[in-house]
């Protein structure tokens, strides 16, 4: 008698959709071909101090030129699915006006690549490359991006809508609006509380204007949805400020994006925490319905759980500025080269958790990866066998969360190939391909053979 394995990755079902992503500024290069303008991470690596070493993405992995290479590099990982994300300033450079087809033929030969090789795009409309043009009309926190945003996915969307059937308005809406708006750490490097609040509204705002006319106009059914990265917030003790600094955590991480576009409104508590605050979210009448447009899937981006308490090393409950305290009190569990804790339980209980509280909505792993220190042999090959442990121990978890009723339908290694990572340039590996930035020779590592392994296991059973 066989004994039945005991890895949970066995449990996956045959049909379970299996992919790899990207996004467009961090691997295509080509910054201004074809038409394309700068966008608020061409300014924001330009300007000093704001990336590692003063990289940007002007080549990056010169993906705009290998193009057909690279889909074929994707068919051999044997993955059903490509995620990969439209350079907004490529399709209509400035942000406003007509298309720029030049630009967007690029996609079209992309998806016509694809699907010549039996691979599914994906696409994401939005990660990150707002045109710089938009930003210097105020960005995100500006209500008419929201509306800009709408016009650009619809140019996008009439293009491919015959061939496509898979779309992501927003990839991660949380590193936007407040690593972009708020902390400063992502482009366009602005720190202000209150425009990052109604940068989230705006972005929530373009992600259902989007939504409502895709479905309008598509040709048979999508699937529709948005991509949101989050992880959990446990508190550090029982106390009362750790525990609220775990749910102001939650409120700003999960709960303000899912409970309007799931429910229609925003928390109660996270509104009272910002009214607190001076801040206001700026709604106006029929927002919320436009937001809460119904969804097909909904994108998990997920990389780490997070403990907090409610005081600072010193034990006050107030930061400089009188808001409340919310410290990441690390928990000594091994780190990636991000230094992102490696907790792949707290991944199951993210997704059992958001099964349980928003129900009925189907999920897929969008991202989920880590940067290691690569080490590649004279050929070009990397043993990372702390990134296949990554994945092995991540889609494991996956696989418990579906057994504890998680409707859980796919999942996505971030990413393909290492790429440019936003502001720690090209220090930080993340893919399952080394890229050579040298010769931009692209060579398959250990984890990539090990997760085309175990695709083609899980399917064949
Ligand atoms: C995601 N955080 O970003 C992005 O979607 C990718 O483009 C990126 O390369 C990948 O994760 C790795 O960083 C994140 O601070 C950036 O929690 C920051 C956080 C999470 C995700």
């Amino acid at each position: 008698e066989v004994k039945e394995s005991d890895d949970p990755i066995d449990t996956l079902p045959s049909s379970f959709r299996w992919g790899v992503a990207t996004s467009a500024y961090q691997i295509e290069g080509a910054h201004d071909e074809d038409g394309r303008t700068p966008s608020i991470w061409d300014t924001y690596c330009r300007t000093p101090g704001m990336v590692f070493e003063g990289d940007n993405g002007d080549v990056a992995c010169d993906h705009y030129h290998r193009m057909p290479e690279d889909v074929e590099l994707i068919r051999s990982l044997g993955v059903d699915t490509y995620r990969f994300s439209v350079a907004w300033p490529r399709v209509q450079p400035g942000g406003r006006g007509p298309v720029n087809h030049a630009g967007l033929a690029f996609y079209d030969r992309l998806v016509d690549e694809l699907l010549d090789k039996g691979i599914d795009p994906w696409v994401t409309l939005y990660h990150w490359d707002l045109p710089q043009e938009l930003e210097d009309e105020g960005g995100w926190p500006v209500r008419d991006t929201a509306y800009r945003f709408a016009d650009y996915a619809m140019l996008v969307f009439d293009q491919l809508k015959d061939r496509v059937q898979t779309w992501t308005t927003l990839n991660e809406p949380w590193c936007s609006a407040m690593l972009g708006y708020a902390y400063g750490r992502q482009a366009p490097g602005r720190q202000d509380m209150p425009a990052a609040i109604s940068a989230v509204h705006h972005l929530l705002l373009g992600h259902g204007l989007a939504a409502q006319r895709m479905r309008a106009e598509a040709p048979k059914p999508i699937e529709l949805g948005i991509t949101l990265n989050m992880g959990t917030s446990d508190p550090a003790t029982d106390s009362e400020l750790d525990v609220a600094a775990a749910r102001r955590a939650d409120g700003l991480g999960v709960r303000i994006y899912m409970d309007p576009l799931v429910h229609g409104r925003y928390p109660a508590d996270v509104v009272e925490d910002l009214a607190a605050r001076g801040i206001r979210i700026p709604i106006r009448p029929g927002d919320l319905s436009v937001i809460s447009a119904p969804i097909d899937v909904l994108g998990v981006n997920f990389y780490s759980g997070h403990v907090f308490a409610g005081t600072d090393e010193s034990g006050n409950d107030r930061d400089a500025d009188g808001n409340p305290v919310e410290r990441a009190v690390p928990q000594g569990h091994p780190v990636t080269a991000m230094g992102w804790e490696i907790v792949p339980d707290a991944f199951t209980r993210l997704l059992t958790r958001l099964s349980e509280d928003y129900p009925g909505l189907p999920m897929v792993i969008t991202e989920n990866g880590a940067a290691f220190e690569d080490e590649a042999d004279t050929a070009g090959f990397v043993r990372d066998f702390d990134r296949v442990d990554y994945f092995n121990t991540h889609i494991g978890a996956v696989a418990r969360a579906r057994q504890a009723g998680a409707d859980v339908r796919g999942y996505f290694a971030w990413s393909l190939m290492d790429n440019f990572e936003w502001s720690y340039g090209y220090e930080k590996r993340f893919g399952i391909v080394r890229v050579d930035y040298d010769t931009q020779v692209r060579t398959p590592k250990q984890s990539a053979l090990w997760y085309r392994d175990t695709i083609k296991r899980v399917r064949g059973h």
